[in-house]
């Protein structure tokens, strides 16, 4: 071969070689890019939900006295629903079944006074046997065995005894064992730990059972099984609603505004009259503390969306946050 052949085939081969390093780059820009957009869009999509938190803040602190289903924090469509923020829209919502048992969406949080908190099944480390028969009414309502709810009080109780049989026992005799908690519930999701708590039992539980409150119910919020649960025949449940359901105009004529007012603004027997008597100053509240709030944002230009999960607690005018998670 001849020295300008050489020369030729070396050319080519750098040619070859710069080209590949050309090529290789370009898909390295390729890629940053596609990522340093994903996370602006990301970024975006945070402080939009973070815009639906303060929404929510806002609707919160000029709430009136008592909280009903009524208020703006509760079904507001206007507030809540595909609101406009800059490259984006949030939503406040989240779905519940309605009285014929078709899920609705409805614009707005849930407050947690309408769920039995199942930390205080438990009192100073021992069974709250009044609440402890409140839970289980609330287990037979929804077809679950009450057995689970003796088990729910081992996992909080602090001794090591069960009124069933063995709590640490049993969690020592798991193939992967651990201990038994003998304290609060610090997370929902933590019930899959307890004995025979299974996925389905959860979901059944979930909408009914809090670990936020003071332990009282807000007769405005709470539903038909709830009251039941409490001990209200299913007449004075019905009552309740029928008096909250009905249209009160702007003045809320039909919430309760505070417990001296229940017992007047309803036609009861006088056993109705005795049961409402006996829970209104333990379980009963018409006030509300601490609040879910799902808010999901979605950019205009695709489809990246970002969903997060806030709890609020509410305390003399200051909201804290309670609980955080983006998904
Ligand atoms: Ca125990
Ligand atoms: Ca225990």
């Amino acid at each position: 071969m001849n020295k300008r052949g050489s020369i030729l085939i070396i050319t080519l081969w750098i040619l070859a070689i710069l080209s590949l390093l050309a090529i290789s780059f370009a898909h390295h820009t390729a890629v940053g890019i596609k990522l340093t957009e994903y996370h602006i869009s990301s970024l975006k999509n945070l402080y939009i939900c973070k815009a639906g938190i303060k929404r929510v803040r806002c609707e919160l602190n000029t709430d009136k006295e008592y909280d009903s289903l009524n208020d703006s924090w509760s079904s507001n469509q206007e507030a809540f629903k595909n609101v406009c923020v800059g490259d984006g829209a949030f939503t406040v919502s989240y779905q519940m079944e309605d009285d014929n048992k078709d899920m609705i969406t409805v614009y707005g949080m849930i407050d947690e006074e309408r769920k039995i908190n199942i930390n205080k099944l438990v009192k100073n480390g021992v069974r709250d046997g009044v609440r402890l028969s409140q839970m289980k009414k609330l287990f037979e309502i929804l077809d679950i065995d009450t057995v689970i709810a003796d088990y729910i009080i081992d996992w909080l109780d602090s001794d090591s005894d069960s009124q069933v049989d063995g709590e640490e026992d049993f969690y020592q005799g798991l193939s992967d064992p651990y201990h038994c908690k003998n304290d609060s519930i610090e997370c929902l999701e933590e019930m899959y730990l307890i004995r025979g708590v299974t996925t389905e039992i959860f979901k059944k539980l979930k909408p009914y059972i809090t670990i936020y409150g003071d332990g009282k119910i807000n007769i405005n919020t709470a539903g038909k099984e709830i009251f039941m649960s409490l001990g209200m025949d299913d007449g004075l449940a019905q009552k309740i609603l029928d008096y909250r359901s009905q249209d009160g105009g702007e003045d809320d004529l039909y919430s309760f505004k505070t417990l001296r007012s229940i017992i007047p603004n309803l036609d009861l027997t006088s056993k109705q009259k005795q049961t409402l008597t006996a829970l209104i100053p333990g379980y009963l509240t018409v006030c509300s503390s601490v609040f879910t709030v799902n808010v999901i944002s979605v950019l205009n230009n695709n489809k990246l969306a970002k969903r997060v999960n806030v709890i609020l607690q509410r305390e003399k005018g200051n909201i804290k946050i309670k609980y955080w998670h983006e998904s």
